[in-house]
């Protein structure tokens, strides 16, 4: 059994290959592979992991697996929501986008934490060479601080501290992150909390 994990980004790979240890399954990674990126002209999470897992499992043969994520922000009317990794630009530079996430934060007035509310949200594709899909969300609540907070992790990792929580995803190791370990059901982050699911549903440990 051969799984493509159809994502170009290093963090989330960093992530997929944690929560994919438990599971006896051979997988590789869509750069692996050399299949190329394809554009993400959706305007949905599900939208964009269409694309991405259909492209990889159409050019592949295999099964495909892609997440499409992003930081979704209430003040700013859920941006960057599918746009996330845009505000980064091409060179992928997320203290920059950080700091217009801050920006933009400052210029709707949102100073206190309840002002400042938002959520990680990640949707996982499965699609298969025949055509088949099937879908897994995960969503995890918090606040947007500033100054960013830690060094772990990726994205806008260190802006996030999670609901409930006193470190920011930039300050918690990757176990803290995720929450979650094969044959549990709960889970932290937007990512594994979808990846739960998906395991729950399609994987056996
Ligand atoms: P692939 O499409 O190749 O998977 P990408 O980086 O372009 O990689 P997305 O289009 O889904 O992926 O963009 C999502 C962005 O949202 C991503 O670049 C991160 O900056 C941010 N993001 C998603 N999950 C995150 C997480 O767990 N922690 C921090 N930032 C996250």
């Amino acid at each position: 059994d051969t799984l493509v994990v159809a994502t170009h980004n290093k963090g989330k790979l960093r992530e997929f290959a944690d929560l994919l240890k438990p599971f006896g399954l051979k997988t590789v990674s869509a750069g692996e592979l050399g299949l190329p990126e394809p554009p993400e002209t959706g305007t949905t999470f599900e939208e964009n992991a269409t694309i991405k897992a259909v492209a990889a499992a159409t050019a592949s043969g295999y099964p495909a697996l892609s997440d499409d994520s992003g930081l979704c922000v209430d003040a700013l009317d859920g941006e960057p929501g599918v746009y996330s990794a845009d505000w980064a630009g091409s060179d992928k530079d997320f203290s920059r986008a950080m700091r217009n996430v801050e920006e933009k934060l400052q210029l709707a007035k949102a100073v206190s934490p309840e002002a400042r509310t938002g959520r990680f949200v990640a949707v996982l594709c499965l699609a298969f060479p025949g055509g088949e899909r099937r879908y897994y969300r995960g969503e995890v609540e918090g606040t947007l601080v500033w100054p960013p907070r830690g060094t772990i992790g990726f994205g806008y990792d260190p802006m996030f501290l999670p609901e409930g929580h006193e470190r920011t995803f930039g300050e918690m190791s990757a176990d803290e992150k995720h929450g979650w370990s094969a044959g549990r059901t709960d889970a932290l982050s937007h990512r594994a909390r979808a990846f739960a699911l998906f395991a729950a549903a399609e994987l056996q440990d």
